[in-house]
């Protein structure tokens, strides 16, 4: 018997188009949502801020330790981005404040080889991007949403926002910036979802797919 995956349910829904003069605001096949949806495997995670810390490695002259207060105490940046996710949601002008990723490099003396990055988040998720796709205006170490600190559901304490990819790149509880000299596949990279994630070109798959419903996020948790 055939197996339907969730690639192949995505790929057969049928999509409301939205209007000629949205279509540079909304990649094709995506739905807008006023509502944020919550997607995430596993438990949303707890912290002792006292103990929490992001941690730099790799092809860096020196790792980093950096707490909380330090973030904090960085230079603040306001971002208004639009989210895409792959399960065909996608929010408008959504609201984020936190640490221009580039900003946050300047700490850093990564390697000339240093091309890559992995980023690690709770619980044990992860996902790749080109050194050079954090380097714009829109991606941001977020510390608050809407004018509020993160709430748990949606990544506190930290989370990085980059919005021009499909929203599974924009890791929730964000604990470790890895710098790699080749590119490395995530978690949902290797599980049936495309390494780059342009929602413009709608690069949503590689090969294997995963089986959840296409309609998944109209039926979880939003705020
Ligand atoms: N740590 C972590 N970050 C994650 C995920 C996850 O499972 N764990 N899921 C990703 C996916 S698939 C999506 S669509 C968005 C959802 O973010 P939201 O719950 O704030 O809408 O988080 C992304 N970041
Ligand atoms: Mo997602």
């Amino acid at each position: 018997m055939e197996k339907s995956t969730k690639a192949d349910r995505i790929r057969k829904m049928k999509v409301p188009s939205v209007g000629a003069s949205m279509s540079d605001r909304v990649p094709p096949g995506q739905v807008l949502t006023d509502r944020f949806p919550i997607l995430h495997e596993g438990e949303v995670p707890e912290y002792d801020m006292a103990e929490w810390t992001l941690r730099v490695f790799g092809e860096v002259e020196e790792d980093k330790v950096v707490t909380y207060e330090q973030l904090l105490a960085m230079p603040q940046t306001q971002v208004l981005c639009d989210i895409h996710c792959v399960t065909r949601w996608s929010k408008l002008d959504t609201a984020w404040e936190g640490i221009l990723f580039r900003d946050f490099l300047r700490l850093l003396d990564i390697k000339p080889q240093g091309k890559f990055v992995m980023l690690h988040a709770d619980n044990d998720y992860e996902t790749n991007v080109p050194l050079e796709d954090l380097m714009g205006d829109h991606v941001l170490l977020a510390l608050k949403y809407d004018g509020k600190p993160l709430t748990p559901k949606h990544g506190w304490p930290l989370r990085l926002i980059v919005p021009h990819l499909y929203f599974w790149k924009s890791p929730k509880w964000i604990r470790g910036v890895e710098i790699m000299t080749a590119d490395r596949e995530g978690f949902w990279e290797q599980n049936g979802f495309h390494n780059v994630a342009d929602p413009f070109q709608e690069q949503r798959f590689s090969g294997e797919a995963i089986p959840i419903p296409e309609d998944e996020w109209e039926k979880k948790e939003f705020d």
